[in-house]
């Protein structure tokens, strides 16, 4: 059976909030195995390139600024249905209503509202390649590792 690839991230307040090593457990218990992974800081340009699709939204620049607050980790996660099995497992975007509705969910966990919300997933196949090589392809500018800093 063909494997899916999808990108992980824990985002800077689930760094912060010394969330990594359990969300790695959690997931490695739902199965999915840890392909490859990194810390990063990313900087104002990324970021902006990273959530280009939300550019336009009156959070973005919010979003942008949490988002360089401090290292993200990154890992590219593999299973047959990976996209959604970790969609799944992350939950809703608002980390209040995930508490609610998927309380089992990561968001639930270390989520704190709908923008610092611990974690990040692709939500499609293409997405999923976009991302993947945002981080792991050629990079102008380049993503800048956090073990280099
Ligand atoms: O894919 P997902 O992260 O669940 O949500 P998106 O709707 O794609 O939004 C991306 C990102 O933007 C979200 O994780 C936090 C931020 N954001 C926000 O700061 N405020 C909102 N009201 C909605 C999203
Ligand atoms: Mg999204």
């Amino acid at each position: 059976v063909e494997k899916e690839r999808t990108l992980a991230m824990i985002k800077p307040d689930g760094v912060f909030g010394n969330y990594t090593d359990k969300i790695k457990e959690v997931i490695l218990e739902s199965g999915f195995s840890i392909i490859t992974e990194m810390a990063v800081q990313l900087d104002e340009g990324n970021a902006t390139v990273f959530y280009a699709e939300h550019s336009h939204r009156d959070f973005f620049p919010g979003l942008v600024k949490y988002m360089t607050s401090g290292p993200v980790y990154i890992m590219v996660l593999e299973k047959v249905t990976a996209i959604s099995d970790w969609r799944a497992l992350i939950g809703p975007t608002d980390a209040r209503k995930a508490r609610i509705s998927h309380p089992a969910s990561i968001r639930a966990m270390c989520g704190m509202d709908s923008e610092m919300n611990c974690v990040h997933g692709s939500d499609s196949p293409q997405s999923a390649a976009r991302e993947i090589s945002f981080f792991f392809g050629e990079m102008p500018g380049g993503i800048v590792r956090h073990d280099e800093l």
